[in-house]
């Protein structure tokens, strides 16, 4: 037999010890989400966005932070074009003509969104939610 003392550990006290780390990992993403959560405000930013070459119009959206946004998204360009956004909502592609309504969810902070159809972000098809207090 080893020399080595080692902690007596009980079933019990291994059992209280994963509750307590798992009630702190509960109370840490309660805790994280209520941070990225800000009170909402009931109120909806509605807007439209259409597409002019490989931009979008207007391509800065301003929502007051804690109101739910919702963006309809009408492909006015000559080209199927789509729109995600950063916290992964977003239209299908949209051929020319086609319209979509993307609800957005409630605005907390400042969001990217852009075309994700070929290398069209890259020649400008981005836009900025822009969360305001
Ligand atoms: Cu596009």
């Amino acid at each position: 037999m080893s020399s080595i003392r080692r902690p007596f550990v009980t079933p019990a006290a291994l059992i209280a010890a994963v509750l307590l780390l798992s009630g702190c990992a509960s109370a840490q993403s309660v805790a994280g989400q209520a941070a990225s959560d800000v009170e909402a405000t009931g109120e909806t930013t509605e807007v439209t966005v259409t597409v002019e070459g490989m931009r979008y119009i207007p391509d800065v959206v301003e929502v007051p932070v804690g109101d739910e946004l919702i963006i309809t998204f009408e492909n006015t360009g000559t080209d199927v074009h789509d729109l995600v956004l950063a916290n992964s909502t977003g239209t299908d592609h949209l051929g020319p003509g086609e319209t979509e309504v993307i609800e957005v969810g409630v605005i907390s902070a400042d969001m990217d969104a852009w075309c994700s159809v070929g290398n069209h972000r890259a020649m400008g098809m981005e836009m900025t939610i822009r969360a305001i207090d």
